[in-house]
């Protein structure tokens, strides 16, 4: 409904009043200005006063809402994850997994289900960066018609620990040092390695998180995994072991190191923005949810522990069923009452899926719950519609602070025998042993009662082999961003003696890679530090490379294009590009010196969507310099072009240009390779990846 108009004036002080006509029905209530009561307020520009210079009178009852209310509009951040982003969608199975589930989302092909996805850095607050360094959380709350479950995961396989009582350890030697205050959203500083390096467990997601992994490019072009081994179970109460899988239709992409710094600077909402753009623009992000399988026998065959959350199962030993997919295609209307009050919990679980014992996961089942009665406040935070399920809820909880609902009648009690008097029909809900979720009874009940024992199980030992199974396996240059980044952190470590015992940590991993990060700090290489396990070489795993790996973007489609522009440029070109971007799926963005636009060959104007000042090449996955004779000389004493180019260079993307731009990729130190060419059909294809193989010459890795 459209609003009425609204008159403006100034007041006494010069100050602008909007407010509702004066003269009219003022029938329209909802653009009526009122307090939390419902009282309408006249001025929402003066408090009131005793005179127009005297003091205010504490009866203001307007003022004093409108402070009391803003004092309190933050609630505790999150102690991890406290930096994300959301978005609504749908969950769609691909066919009935009845055979080895009985949960109601996996029922039927084409069955959706809504959900809703939060994506979130680990270590900093919510007022930190989007790209450091750093594991990023993946959490899916599906509202299934049996009630909410929520898939807690992160885009990296494995965790740093294998023991919740670890967690609080980890967390406090990551974030920020205890005196000092910083480094915000950075493990690269003493603490965080003092603990790693005395953790041999971690080595394995380290060895992750020191990867590109830990760099991505956007939250849409990123894996997800549940990490823990679950249980999926079929109405006939048989379990299957699952690893649950997120893969990006996307492709899964990251930035190079240099870039993810910059954007920092440039863009702290690089990933935020990115997620609300894309879904604005109805390029909604999608993902295939996978499992990998199995049962007790094939878990008995592995040479590792199955509830040991530092291990995987390699794609090549068990593949990935496709299950069905995520598409996410609304943002979230209001940021604090969905992304910031959602409520994830590993405990929120339905009827066919099951935990196990990994005792990182069962940690977690206490965790979540009891850290949001303090961040919400409330034990009644379902009822927020964003925790709400949409299935119905009864049961006899009442009361409690924030109660929002209206429970009638006198039954808050079970058994009672209320149905049968006339004067209380209705005793309420009632248990159901066939459709209620009920636990896997577990595998051997000797193993799960035995003797109470603070002990790790010795399957658990082997830290290294699979920290050493995905060195190997990445691509060349992932190896060596991999070692840089060690050599980057630790170089940002003082204390020698932990540098020295990570170094030792290496030796296990590959002897190569210690070597090199090693000669990265002028260290000498240490004897390996003690193995509690044999090391063993196992199959490479080809799956778990970004660079030419299954899932590597195959083109631009969801990439963004930078077009240069200046005084002087091709309209038509301009135009063609931006069509070829489009067609394949990208988004054609015009920068020019000036937002307003440059004018083109022809005389028209054309505008710019950014500003080159303040549109680096970091934000976009490849250029084209569509620039004149005359626009270049322009641009040739402008460091933000010069930085563009050298950036796109040294970012290893594409870049096409005009004859005429040739003086500034001189100047931005360009030289030639497959990645760099004209302005000509081949472009499109060309920026689908990037030119590793320029990397040696723009920089030196370990
Ligand atoms: Fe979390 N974790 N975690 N975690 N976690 C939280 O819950 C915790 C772990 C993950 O978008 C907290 O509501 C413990 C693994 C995500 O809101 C807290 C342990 C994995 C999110 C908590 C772990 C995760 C959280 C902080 C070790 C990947 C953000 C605020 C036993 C499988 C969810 C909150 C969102 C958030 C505890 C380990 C993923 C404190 C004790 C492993 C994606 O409860």
């Amino acid at each position: 409904m459209a609003r009425a108009p609204y008159d403006t004036d100034q007041g006494n002080g010069g100050e602008t009043h909007q407010h509702v006509p004066q003269k009219g029905p003022h029938g329209d209530a909802v653009a009526h200005l009122t307090t939390n009561q419902g009282i309408r307020v006249s001025d929402n520009q003066n408090q009131l006063k005793a005179g127009a210079r005297g003091p205010v009178l504490l009866e203001d009852f307007v003022l004093r809402e409108k402070i009391f209310h803003f004092d309190h509009e933050r609630i505790p951040e999150r102690i991890v994850h406290a930096r994300g982003t959301a978005a609504h969608g749908y969950f769609e199975c691909y066919e009935s997994l009845a055979d080895i589930s009985r949960a109601d989302l996996f029922s039927e092909a084409g069955k959706r289900t809504p959900l809703f996805a939060r994506f979130s850095t680990v270590a900093g607050g919510s007022g930190s960066v989007d790209t450091p360094r750093d594991v990023r959380g993946f959490a899916v709350k599906f509202y299934t018609q049996e009630g909410n479950w929520d898939l807690v995961g992160n885009n990296i396989p494995v965790f740093f620990i294998q023991d919740a009582m670890k967690f609080p350890d980890l967390v406090h030697a990551a974030k920020m040092e205890a005196q000092a205050g910083y480094p915000q959203a950075a493990t690269a500083h003493d603490t965080f390695w003092d603990f790693i390096s005395l953790m041999p467990e971690s080595t394995h997601t380290i060895m992750w998180a020191m990867s590109d992994r830990a760099i991505p490019r956007s939250l849409r072009m990123m894996q997800g995994f549940g990490v823990h081994t679950f249980r999926l179970v079929n109405a006939a109460g048989k379990s299957t072991f699952v690893k649950f899988h997120w893969i990006p239709k996307q492709g899964v992409q990251s930035t190079c190191w240099d870039e993810a710094v910059k954007i920092a600077g440039a863009d702290p909402d690089f990933h935020r923005r990115d997620m609300f753009e894309a879904i604005d623009r109805g390029d909604f992000p999608e993902w295939e949810l996978g499992i990998q399988a199995f049962d007790e026998k094939f878990a008995d065959s592995l040479p590792f522990d199955v509830l040991d959350p530092t291990k995987i199962i390699p794609e090549e030993m068990l593949p990935i069923r496709p299950i069905g997919r995520m598409v996410l295609d609304r943002y979230p209307d209001n940021f604090f009452a969905e992304t910031e009050q959602a409520a994830f919990c590993p405990a929120n679980i339905v009827p066919g899926v099951d935990f196990t014992n990994d005792p990182l996961l069962q940690g977690r089942l206490f965790s979540y719950l009891d850290t949001q009665l303090k961040r919400l406040g409330s034990p009644n935070f379902h009822h927020i519609p964003i925790n709400a399920p949409k299935c119905p809820v009864m049961n006899f909880q009442r009361d409690g602070h924030m109660q929002t609902l209206v429970p009638k009648g006198r039954a808050n009690y079970e058994p009672n025998s209320l149905d049968e008097s006339d004067r209380d029909p209705d005793g309420g809900p009632r248990e159901c042993p066939a459709t209620g979720f009920t636990t896997f009874p577990g595998r051997a009940a000797e193993e799960e009662q035995g003797d109470k024992l603070r002990i790790r199980p010795e399957s658990f030992a082997d830290h290294y082999s699979q920290s050493r199974l995905f060195f190997r396996s990445l691509a060349v240059p992932e190896q060596a961003h991999l070692a840089s980044a060690l050599v980057f952190e630790l170089s940002k470590v003082g204390l020698e003696h932990v540098r020295k015992r990570m170094l030792a940590n290496l030796v296990n991993v590959d002897k190569s890679l210690a070597k090199r990060v090693a000669d990265g700090l002028a260290m000498p290489l240490p004897d390996a530090s003690p193995s509690a396990a044999p090391v063993r070489d196992m199959e490479l795993s080809p799956a778990l490379r970004l660079i030419e790996g299954p899932h590597a973007p195959k083109s631009i489609a969801g990439r963004s294009i930078g077009i240069l522009i200046a005084d002087g440029s091709d309209a038509k070109a301009v135009a063609k590009l931006g069509k070829q971007v489009t067609d394949a799926g990208g988004r054609p963005i015009v920068i020019a010196p000036k937002v307003g636009g440059a004018k083109m060959a022809d005389g028209s104007l054309l505008k710019a969507d950014a500003q080159l000042a303040g549109f680096p090449s970091v934000f976009v996955d490849g250029i084209a310099l569509v620039l004149s004779a005359e626009g270049t000389k322009a641009l040739l004493d402008e460091a933000a072009a010069v930085q563009f180019v050298m950036d796109a260079f040294g970012h290893l993307k594409a870049i096409a240009h005009t004859a005429d731009a040739q003086p500034l990729l001189d100047k931005a130190g360009v030289k030639p390779d497959a990645g760099v060419g004209a302005l000509d059909d081949g472009f499109i294809a060309a920026a689908a990846k990037r030119y590793w193989d320029r990397e040696p010459g723009v920089r030196t890795l370990a």
